[in-house]
């Protein structure tokens, strides 16, 4: 784990057994219900493009736990870990990538929009970098309603490279906005990697702005993550004013799909491997083979409902789309 300036005062709450188990089970229900988008995938039934977390759960899921209720959360079409860590019903998911009314967005959405306003993911986008004034929109309006809470925003580091998100550090310093920025660092946009698209430091960029900057290196680590982004949490909560938190983390899979793209000749596996020998959710089968049946169980429901509820009827084609 590496760190750079301004250092968050508080002392690190330790990870205690029944939280790092609630995270694990967190993780790993992220985890298994990708599989299963993986497994359903060939069949067509889901209807839309899918981006898959699967490597990049853990920070998800230990950040997203010291959010309030009513914190907002915002990301990429890399969608489904956040929705999932910050409570969405699976059920509604499921009929959301089947494209069926029973969906949280009546099968409008899919898999690269869900939104949930009774979750508070109030949204998520295809389109790279959108969602980033968004998120400074609810920081605004929490600052101007002085009800504490907070708005954070989950996008990859391509996304930095964008002239929004560049906007944004300067409009949330300039304001003094209470949102944290989770960059995801997973070295590749797409099949680019950092050299061929970065001419700048974030950490250099964003101090430009006076924003504090955090950094891991290992974004599979729940116990540092979640110990140590309580503290930045706290800090944008408390001093109600912008953070960024970059995390490195890796993909699995392909960058749109379900394969496993190591044939192409942009990444090596040697890489996927030395990712996959520290992923908490390889290592720990005891844990896996703990909670497995439950989350299986939940999933085999969850696809039940989707595959069992009808479709939006042509009547509300137009319906809810501005
Ligand atoms: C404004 C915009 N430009 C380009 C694209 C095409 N595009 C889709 S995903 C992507 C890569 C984004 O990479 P990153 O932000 O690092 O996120 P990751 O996919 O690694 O999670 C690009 C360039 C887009 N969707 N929107």
């Amino acid at each position: 784990m590496s760190e750079s300036q301004p250092p968050v005062e508080k002392e690190a709450s330790a990870l205690d057994e029944t939280t790092y188990q609630r995270l694990f089970f967190k993780a790993l229900r992220i985890r298994i219900v990708e599989e299963k988008i993986v497994q359903l995938y060939p069949s067509d039934k889901i209807q839309s493009p899918v981006h898959l977390s699967i490597g990049q759960e853990h920070h998800v899921v230990a950040l997203v736990d010291h959010l309030k209720r009513d914190d907002a959360l915002f990301c990429s079409y890399r969608s489904h870990a956040a929705y999932l860590a910050k409570g969405g019903d699976l059920k509604e998911m499921f009929a959301e990538l089947y494209g069926k009314q029973s969906g949280m967005s009546k099968g409008k959405a899919g898999s690269m929009h869900l939104c949930s306003a009774k979750t508070t993911l109030f949204g998520a986008s295809a389109i790279v970098g959108t969602v980033f004034p968004h998120a400074l929109g609810v920081a605004y309006a929490n600052k101007l309603r002085r009800n504490g809470l907070i708005s954070v925003v989950i996008s990859g580091e391509g996304a930095t490279e964008e002239g929004v998100f560049h906007e944004c550090l300067n409009f949330a310093s300039l304001k003094k906005l209470p949102v944290l920025f989770l960059i995801e660092n997973n070295g590749l946009a797409i099949h680019a990697g950092l050299q061929e698209r970065q001419a700048y430091e974030l950490e250099v960029l964003v101090g430009a702005y006076h924003i504090p900057y955090h950094r891991w290196e290992d974004g599979s680590d729940l116990e540092a993550v979640w110990s140590r982004s309580q503290q930045i949490i706290d800090s944008v909560r408390e001093s109600g004013t912008p953070a960024l938190l970059e995390v490195k983390t890796y993909r699995y899979y392909e960058h749109v799909g379900v394969g496993l793209d190591y044939d192409q000749g942009y990444r090596s596996l040697e890489e996927y491997e030395q990712w996959r020998s520290k992923d908490p959710l390889v290592l720990n089968q005891e844990l896996v083979q703990k909670f497995r049946p439950d989350i299986e169980k939940e999933i085999d429901q969850a696809v039940e409902f989707a595959e069992s509820s009808h479709t939006p009827p042509e009547e509300e084609l137009f319906t809810d789309v501005y």
